[in-house]
This record gives structure tokens, sequence and C-alpha cells, in this order.
């Protein structure tokens, strides 16, 4: 079997034009750092946002592969995770909830960590990969999770009853008086290991800003000027849909300032959309340290890495707040890839899946896939530059399911409720089209994915 590793060492030799960015060695594995960052929504510049700024993301974007219809099974932190790190898709009975563990839905599966482990891989789970610590602890060689949740550092914001603490705050404090300034430090030292130690290296960073609250150094909300923050567009339920794809997002609510019922006030929704801008600019930051140390001790020609988000985010649209949603907001996320020997500044179209995390990472690093999973490497897209992507995405949260094509995005509930949004004429999904006549075939055709799907788990 030719590799994608070993077809771009014969590229990196051959290729006269146009050299690659990275010529792999041929005698290591390469390491992996997989970068997970909680509750990332593409709205990144390398995603063409101009009110956000993530200038590190960007150059690993510009430096690899960026996956522009990238979808999450499950639009929730614990059921997202152990989807795309045991490579099985959802189902009503598995990977539901926000606290989901894959070695209680899954036992005895292989999740990626393990796999690498059992490839001669040192595996270490850095800050926050699956929702609970110690879910499939005996994957990792080592698992660093200190407190990262609720961090307050403002004087009066300490000590609150956890109903009245805030759902941001900017303390003028350096990077490293947060906890992701620390968990960047701890996953240098990590690389220096590798480097030392010279055996290949399965790392995680796994960032829980831009997470609620919205805690983050006072320089990155001043990269911001609040009075220029703009409040989404669509601010409404879209037209024409079922009540089944709403929710209160009480998540939100359940910090202080934040009312319990109603709507958000625009004032309280501008320092909501601040607050996540600064604390994804935190994050950024936090990936470019992380870059720049593989730079400084020269294994970014021999280490893959793999940045996603866990799922998408609404600030505001749909008058909706947090994840929790079959809309594109929640189910749309961010993935980009650099490793050894890629062709720099790709952007890949096609719809692509977290189930083919597991298959990608695999075939980057050269190794053989194991035979339970269900998504597929994307490595060919990459290769081929615009191939085309799956027919189709699978998303599902509790009892609604879901199919994204390349037009279509189509949601049902039992026999209770559906929608259907055409992104070609409404990327936004401000209108529910499943009841106009004219969508009828479309429709079937929608259902019978979902089916067909259905019947493969
Ligand atoms: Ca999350």
């Amino acid at each position: 079997m030719t590799t994608f590793r070993s077809l771009c060492i014969a590229l990196s030799v051959l290729s006269f034009a146009g050299s690659p960015l990275f010529s792999a060695s041929e005698n290591s594995s390469p390491n992996v750092l997989f970068i997970v960052v909680d509750d990332l929504r593409p709205e990144l510049g390398c995603y063409g946002s101009e009110a956000i700024q993530t200038p590190h993301i960007d150059r690993l974007a510009s430096q690899g592969s960026l996956f522009e219809n990238a979808y999450c099974q499950v639009p929730v932190c614990g059921a997202s995770r152990a989807s795309f790190m045991t490579g099985l898709y959802p189902t009503p009975e598995r990977f539901v909830r926000y606290f989901a563990r894959a070695d209680e839905d899954a036992p005895g599966v292989v999740d990626i960590p393990l796999w690498f482990k059992n490839n001669g891989y040192t595996t270490i789970s850095n800050g926050k990969i699956y929702h609970d610590r110690d879910d499939n602890a005996g994957s990792w060689d080592e698992i660093h999770r200190p407190n990262d949740f609720r961090v307050y550092l403002l004087p009066e914001n300490q000590g609150l009853p956890f109903k009245e603490q805030v759902a941001w705050e900017g303390a003028d404090v350096g990077d490293d008086d947060y906890p992701s300034g620390r968990l960047a430090n701890k996953i240098i030292e990590d690389m220096k290991r590798a480097k030392r130690e010279g055996t290949p290296f399965f790392l995680t960073a796994g960032f829980t800003k831009p997470h609620l609250p919205f805690n983050a150094p006072k320089k990155y909300w001043d990269l911001y000027d609040a009075s220029s923050i703009q409040l989404a567009d669509n601010p409404y339920q879209p037209i024409g849909s079922p009540s089944h794809a709403m929710h209160g997002f009480h998540e939100l609510r359940g910090y202080g300032g934040i009312p319990d019922e109603g709507p958000i006030s625009d004032e309280i929704a501008k320092n909501l959309i601040h607050g996540y801008y600064a604390s994804t600019s935190y994050t950024d930051a936090m990936v470019g340290r992380l870059l720049d140390a593989l730079a400084e001790l020269e294994m970014d020609g021999n280490t893959i890495v793999f940045l996603i988000g866990d799922h998408g985010w609404q600030l505001g649209e749909h008058a909706l707040w947090c994840k929790h949603s079959l809309f594109k907001t929640s189910l749309h996320t961010p993935m980009v890839v650099r490793a050894p020997g890629m062709q720099a500044g790709q952007r890949v179209e096609g719809i692509v899946e977290f189930v083919d995390i597991y298959p990608t990472l695999c075939e980057l690093a050269g190794l053989e896939a194991p035979t339970h999973l269900q998504g597929r490497s994307l490595v060919p897209m990459i290769e081929a530059g615009a191939s085309a992507g799956k027919e189709a995405a699978f998303g599902r949260y509790h009892r609604g399911e879901c199919v994204k094509t390349e037009r279509y995005q189509y949601s049902e509930w039992g026999n209770q409720a559906r929608m259907l949004y055409d992104h070609q004429t409404d990327p936004a999904e401000n209108r529910n089209v499943s009841e106009d006549p004219v969508n009828a075939e479309v429709i079937r055709s929608m259902r019978t994915l979902l089916r067909e799907h259905k019947e493969t788990l």
C-alpha cells in the first residue's frame, strides 16, 4: 500500500515546480499534534471573517489544507468528542449528551490514542480532549487535565455562588495567568521531550476557550472596538421552522447577569460576541505558540498538525445562543490540517465529517486504519485538492436527525416535525422550505439518504 507519507516523500524528491512546504523524514513516523478547540465556530480569518483576528490559525491554514465544509456529528461536547475519538457515528442510544463517555457508549472500541499507542506512539492527553478526564484513560500514557473550568481572576468575581458567576471577564493579566497559557507551556515541554526522546508522539491540545465563560486576558478584548461589534443579522426563529428546532440556551442562562428566560438584550449580546472573539483570539495566540515551538525545535517538518472545533456555536443567529441545534451554526465546524509533504494553501470544498478524522490521521501517519471505523480518510481529497467530498454529512441531537448535502440541509424529528434549507438560495437558513410542494422530491431524496445511513449503523 502506498501511504500518503511515502507518496509525499516521492513527490518531494521528484517535484521541481511548486516544491512542498515540508519534506518528511523517511526513517521516522511523524508526530501528531491534535488541537481541539472547545466551541469554536468557523468564524475565523481563514474562513473569510473580517470581524475576528486569528492570525495563527490562519497561518496554519495557509501552510496546509482548510476544509470549507466540515460537519460534526453531534452539536454538544461529550457526544461529539466520543464520536470522533472512536470514529463511530452517533445513534439514538450512543453519544447523546454533553457528558457522553466513549468507554461507556462504545466499550472496548479502540480510540485514536490507543491505536497510535499500539503502533508505538507516546500518547498524551493535554487539557479537554474527552469530556471526562478519565474516559478511556488506558489509551494515554499521560493525562494532564488541571482545572480549567470557570477560572476567574478579577477580585469582584471571586467566591460568587455558582449561579451568579459571570459569563465573561477580561482581567489585565498575562497569557499564563488563565489556564490556556499554562496548557500551551506544558505542551511545548512535551514537544521538547519528543525531540529529546526521538520516539513518535501523539500530542493533544484541548483548549477550553471559547467555551463559556469568555474569560481571556484584557489584551485580547482590546483587539476589538466594542462599539463596532456587529449583532447577528438574523436574530429570529427561521420562518416556518418548527419549535423542535429551537431551545432556551440554558447553558448560557446558568451564568450571572443573564436573564432566566426571554431574549438577550443587545447590550449583553454585544458583550457576549466581544467575549467570544477575545476568547477565540486568546486560543489562537496559544496555537501560535505551539506552531512557533514546533518550528524552533525543527519538528514542523515531521509533525502532523490537525485542528478542529468540537462543534459550532450560535452568537444570536436564529434567536439562539450556544450549540445544541441542528442548524448549520451548530454543526459546521473548523477543520485545518498541515502535514509533512502537503501542498500549502489548499482549500477543500467537499463535504467531510468528524468521523473522517480518525482514518485521516491514520493515513497521514502511515498507519493502517482499524476495521471498525465508519468514516473515510480525507487524504485523497487533500491530494487532489478540489476532489469531490462525501455525498452527505449526518448529524443528530437527541431525537432530531439531520443530513447535509452540497445544496440542502434537512432535519426531522420522527414524524413530528421537519425542516429543509436550501443553502444555494438561503445559506444562513432563514426560511424553512420543507412544506413547499416544489421540494417534495428533494425531501424524498434526503429522507432516503437518512434511512440508508441509519441502515449502515
Ligand atoms: Ca464544546
